[in-house]
């Protein structure tokens, strides 16, 4: 999800935007803050006054009174309000809270035969903290002999909260993998297709990496095209904590008044804030109307024939198909616009336009969401080849600036680290580093607990599932986030054992059989960086507040587990929380003066952890100059022998001989048209409206949820679902209405949200909302709430990289005329 070790470049002069300190005082405290070492820290905590902490929405100032917070907001400047700076306390103090540890009754009763089809329906047992750990520890052991490693899931997928102590994901893998191994994933869910897709061909994940500066943007662009991207929305976020430099950005690029196109199925919140020019494709038509514009540019002859020539490998081929001497179809204007919907005249504008102006292609992940999800990125390359102006100030194609700050330029920082896993290879973006046994592609889990022994392929190599008996999950929600919810719960009903650790009572601890109460970040003691690709603050994130009850720390539980099996010391290094934190700060500290030795005019006066701590506020670093004005691929541009790209060409790859080789047929070796599994040019449609589950304004996935952002977003109750006007003038819609929402893979209520915001026959309705089964022992029940990945697909972007699809896919609505079952999603289950 991020890359932790963004390359850096030299550093030649400082933006005197923070007052620089002389580098001599850093080198002389430098002294005092080792010789202090681990010492205790006052952790006490603040009954009434303001204490700062970090999310993944921001930099939080936090009011606390009489022991309680009462509210929170943004601890720095910012011209566009997050809506999500206030959810703090309702974070804290909801009654989705999971109180103490809980255990299954039909598990606890035999654990042997836990009866795992009443997953969801069971009633839930209260039991002491030490009865939990006795007994994760027992069926732990348990099935690492019957079963060994390969029994064992702990991929954990999911967003946890921001903290790079308190990282839940990364303590259950150090954890098992000290306990003696587990069965892990592959890639993630976000930019599934993209990266895989990219490593071939610009031998780079080009979705984690540092953006051409907005700065550049702004000053070199003439026109910005926002292809399948809502940045206002997904920039209230950051993987680490947000430093809302994004957001800033797009005010900013408001106010420039650029030529702004956004081509998405859903006039969406950016496009409607930066009166953007709308042009609406049908759902994953997105690679034919590339094409369009691309045959245009081919037989005008105006597409820049040095840059093809100069930096790409297998131009010709490529070209070949899209004037349809390898399938005797001719990609031109008028086939592509009865594809993807786009007039041809709008089709040939484009071709014009990017050519000739200034151009930034700017693109969200959405569109490689979907099947063959490979190829729109892909494509996005070549047509970016054509134009000619990748690597030069403002042109090319960027795929991460609406996420967590992308082309905000990077500071000079030292940079908090965390805690290792064992086998990290240095250099990889942490959300992908894996110390796991075994592993397969993250979206496919489904498939592999329902079919141990399966070998499938992917990306060149086979993999084959084992056979999982437990498993154990911590900091994510896939009873709500993974597709085809009513499949995934018949495997996630397989295994003997589930084991979830959670703040929430969410449907992931619903249909758990052993649930651990966790704490929120808000009740324990942390430090992140902010900003991802920016690296500006390190965030102190005190706890505002005592463990509500009977809630406990990730950490604390895994030391126990590792003290009952017997590898305690090893775990916790005989560090305890503070430590830890003091440990990661001092590194950055260390990294931080040799970095400065070299760029004097950088440095900041970066306190000893004892005062950093004590003062807390952010430390903010310096910007370099020469950052503002990075230019991604620049420096292959200038000389594609001395800096080639790593790909086995060294150029941007149009043709690939490794996929070539793979002879998969749901991936060519050149960037191609498919049609997907579902989609409204289909013939024979199972269903009337092509679904589009975009992430959600007033959530971060299904965090959120449970806080006071819902009165914002729900209508009638439920997840809204936008519909087109005529559309919905047709089945008898109207504004505020529950609807039914189906397919032949589930059903779920929703609120109509009318709009002509929306293409006609589209629908959306965003991720996240939270599963919620009108009658949870019946499969394939009604959701009341909303869940979008009720109705959502299941299989793979393709061969290649096994991404998930859940932009893919059509369903019906119609009014919903029956009584509707109250929502229960926020309601803990019943304690027998
Ligand atoms: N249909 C559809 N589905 C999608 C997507 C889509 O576009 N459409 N997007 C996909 C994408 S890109 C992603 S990234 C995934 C996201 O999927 P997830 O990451 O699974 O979603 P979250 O809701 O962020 O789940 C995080 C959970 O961690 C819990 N948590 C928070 N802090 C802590 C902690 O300190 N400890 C523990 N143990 N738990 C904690 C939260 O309460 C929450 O339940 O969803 C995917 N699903
Ligand atoms: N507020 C908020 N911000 C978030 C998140 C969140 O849950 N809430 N999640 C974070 C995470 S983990 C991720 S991965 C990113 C996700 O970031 P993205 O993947 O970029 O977000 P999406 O909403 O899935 O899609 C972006 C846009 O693509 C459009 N789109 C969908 N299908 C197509 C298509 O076929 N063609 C075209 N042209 N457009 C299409 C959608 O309408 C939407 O406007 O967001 C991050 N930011
Ligand atoms: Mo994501």
């Amino acid at each position: 999800m991020k890359n932790s070790n963004i390359t850096r470049r030299n550093i030649l002069k400082a933006v005197a935007v923070f007052a620089a300190i002389p580098f001599v005082d850093m080198v002389s405290r430098r002294s005092a803050l080792f010789a202090a070492g681990i010492e205790k820290f006052s952790t006490e905590l603040v009954k009434d006054g303001e204490v700062v902490s970090g999310a993944h929405w921001g930099i939080l100032k936090h009011t606390i009174k009489n022991g309680k917070v009462v509210s929170s907001q943004n601890a720095m400047k910012s011209s566009v309000k997050n809506p999500f700076h206030s959810a703090t306390a309702d974070l804290i103090y909801t009654q989705s809270r999971i109180k103490y540890p809980m255990v299954r009754k039909s598990y606890l009763e035999n654990p042997k035969n836990p009866k795992p089809e009443l997953r969801g329906a069971d009633e839930w047992v209260k039991v002491s903290y030490q009865d939990a750990i006795k007994l994760i520890a027992q069926e732990l052991k348990a099935t690492y002999k019957q079963k060994g490693a390969e029994g064992i899931f702990a991929g954990s997928y999911g967003w946890k909260s921001s903290g790079n102590m308190h990282n839940s994901r990364i303590l259950l893998h150090r954890f098992m993998g000290m306990a003696g191994g587990y069965v892990g994933t592959t890639g993630d869910y976000s930019t599934g297709a993209s990266q895989v897709i990219m490593a071939h061909v610009m031998g780079n994940l080009e979705v984690y990496d540092q953006q051409t500066s907005w700065d550049v943007v702004l000053e070199s662009s003439e026109v910005v095209v926002i292809w399948g991207a809502d940045p206002l929305v997904t920039l209230r976020i950051a993987w680490s904590v947000n430093d809302g430099q994004g957001l800033e950005y797009l005010e900013k690029l408001k106010k420039s008044k650029k030529k702004i196109i956004c081509i998405d199925p859903i006039r969406n919140d950016t496009c409607q804030y930066l009166n953007g020019e709308w042009v609406a494709p049908i759902p994953n038509t997105d690679t034919a109307l590339m094409l369009g514009i691309m045959h245009t540019m081919l037989v005008s002859g105006q597409y820049d024939k040095e840059f093809v020539a100069n930096y790409t490998y297998g131009f010709n081929d490529f070209s070949a198909y899209v004037l349809g001497k390898k399938d005797k179809i001719v990609k031109d204007a008028k086939w592509a616009s009865e594809i993807c919907g786009i007039s041809e005249k709008t089709i040939r504008e484009f071709a014009e336009l990017f050519y000739k102006k200034r151009t930034m292609l700017l693109s969200g992940w959405g569109m490689q969401r979907a099947h063959h999800g490979e190829q729109p990125h892909w494509m996005m390359v070549a047509l970016a080849c054509m134009i000619g102006q990748i690597g030069l100030p403002g042109g090319g194609f960027g795929l991460s600036y609406h996420y967590s700050n992308g082309g905000a330029p990077t500071a000079t920082a030292g940079v908090i680290g965390g805690m290792s896993i064992g086998s990290s290879a240095s250099g990889a973006a942490e959300w992908l580093v894996q110390g796991a046994k075994y592993s397969f592609p993250v979206a496919r889990i489904a498939e592999a607990l329902l079919n141990p022994g399966k070998t499938i392929d992917d990306n060149g190599k086979k993999v084959t599932y084992t056979d999982i008996d437990l498993i154990y999950w911590a900091g994510g929600n896939p009873v709500t986030q993974h597709q085809n919810i009513n499949e995934f719960l018949k495997a996630w009903k397989k295994p003997r054992t589930i084991i979830v650790h959670e703040p929430y009572w969410t449907p992931t601890a619903k249909f758990a059989d052993i649930v651990m109460p966790i704490t929120t970040s808000y009740e324990r003691n942390d430090i992140s960086m902010s900003g991802d690709y920016s690296n500006l603050n390190i965030v102190p994130m005190k706890a505002l507040v005592a463990k509500e009850g009977e809630s406990v720390d990730d950490y604390q539980v895994f030391s126990d587990l590792a003290r009952e099996l017997g590898f305690f010391e090893q775990y916790t290094e005989g560090k305890n929380e503070m430590q830890w934190i003091e440990q990661f700060y001092n590194q950055a500290y260390k990294q931080y003066t040799a970095m400065i030795e070299r760029a004097k005019e950088l440095a900041i006066e970066m306190p000893p952890f004892k005062e950093f701590w004590k003062k807390n506020q952010p430390l903010t670093f310096l910007v370099p100059a020469e950052n503002q004005s990075w230019v991604r691929h620049a420096d292959f541009r200038e000389d594609p022998i001395l800096s080639p790209l790593g790909t086995p060409s060294g150029l941007i790859e149009l043709y690939s001989n490794v996929i070539e080789k793979m002879k998969y047929d749901d991936c060519r070796a050149y960037p191609s048209w498919f049609e997907p599994v579902e989609w409204l040019g289909m013939k024979n449609k199972p269903a009337e409206f092509a679904l589009l589950t975009n992430h959600p304004q007033y959530r971060l996935h299904s965090q959120l949820a449970n806080t006071s952002l819902r009165e914002k977003n729900a209508i009638s109750g439920r997840e809204p679902i936008w519909i087109n006007t005529k559309d919905a003038k047709k089945k008898g819609i109207k504004q505020g209405d529950i609807v039914r929402v189906f397919n032949a893979r589930g059903q779920v209520l929703a609120g109509a949200y009318v709009t002509d915001n929306i293409k006609e026959g589209v629908v959306k309705l965003s991720e996240g909302a939270w599963y919620d089964p009108q009658n949870p022992k019946e499969p394939n029940s009604l959701c009341k709430n909303g869940c979008a990945n009720v109705l959502t697909i299941d299989i793979p972007t393709s061969k290649l990289a096994n991404g998930n699809i859940s932009h893919t896919g059509l369903v019906n609505i119609e009014k919903y005329t029956q009584k509707p079952a109250e929502v229960t999603a926020f309601t803990p289950p019943k304690v027998g």
